[in-house]
């Protein structure tokens, strides 16, 4: 049974929270360019540069990464491979180095995606710094990786999901917790 801990007005009040942290801590947007990781981090990312474009009015550039999929880490952890970029499916037409980047994914669980998405990033530039900012933190870090930017902290148990929802791909926003 799945039960709603965020409905759609609270998801948009939390990524325009973390839009002004971000402004905030950046001290503008001048150097700044967005990586989502896909699929639902691709979406937070465009609508936080829609955010940005709205207070600060100018573009922000917003790149993707694509991780592939390690299906068995949702059943036990320690039995999936780790996670790895697929290159083809990644996509940063701009040069990242100087640049503060922000790494945006829709939940941070292990770490593990994080990781690999940071070395991904270092192999294209050395960016000035990278944050990064997820919409969930549920618990349960494996490595000594932690969110800069955090919509809502719902801390789980194991054998509970986190469901994300977000209108572009599955026709409403909200975000659920489950028990799997
Ligand atoms: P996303 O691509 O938008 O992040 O992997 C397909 C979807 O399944 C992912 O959507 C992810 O959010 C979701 N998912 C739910 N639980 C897990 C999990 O434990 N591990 C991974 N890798 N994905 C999960
Ligand atoms: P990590 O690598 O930190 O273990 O897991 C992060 C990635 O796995 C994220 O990209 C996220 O999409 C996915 N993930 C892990 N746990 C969950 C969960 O409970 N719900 C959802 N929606 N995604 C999860
Ligand atoms: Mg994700």
């Amino acid at each position: 049974m799945a039960k709603e801990v965020i409905d759609s007005l609270a998801m948009k009040r939390a990524l325009t929270r973390m839009t002004y942290e971000i402004i905030e801590k950046n001290k503008g947007i001048d150097n700044l360019v967005l990586i989502g990781i896909k699929t639902r981090g691709i979406y937070l990312a465009k609508r936080i540069a829609d955010r940005l474009k709205q207070l600060e009015g100018a573009d922000v550039l917003v790149g993707s990464l694509d991780i592939e999929l390690y299906r068995d880490d949702r059943h036990d952890a320690s039995l999936g491979n780790e996670p790895t970029i697929n290159t083809k499916g990644s996509q940063i037409d701009f040069d990242i180095t100087g640049k503060q980047v922000i790494l945006i994914d829709d939940v941070l669980f292990t770490g593990r995606t994080i990781r690999a998405a940071l070395d991904a990033l270092m192999d294209q530039g050395r960016p000035q710094t990278i944050n990064l900012a997820v919409l969930v933190d549920r618990g349960h870090r494996e490595l000594p990786i932690r969110a800069d930017f955090v919509g809502k902290n719902i801390p789980t148990s194991p054998d509970e999901q986190i469901s994300v929802s977000v209108e572009e791909v599955d026709g409403k926003d909200s975000i659920e917790i489950e028990r799997i």
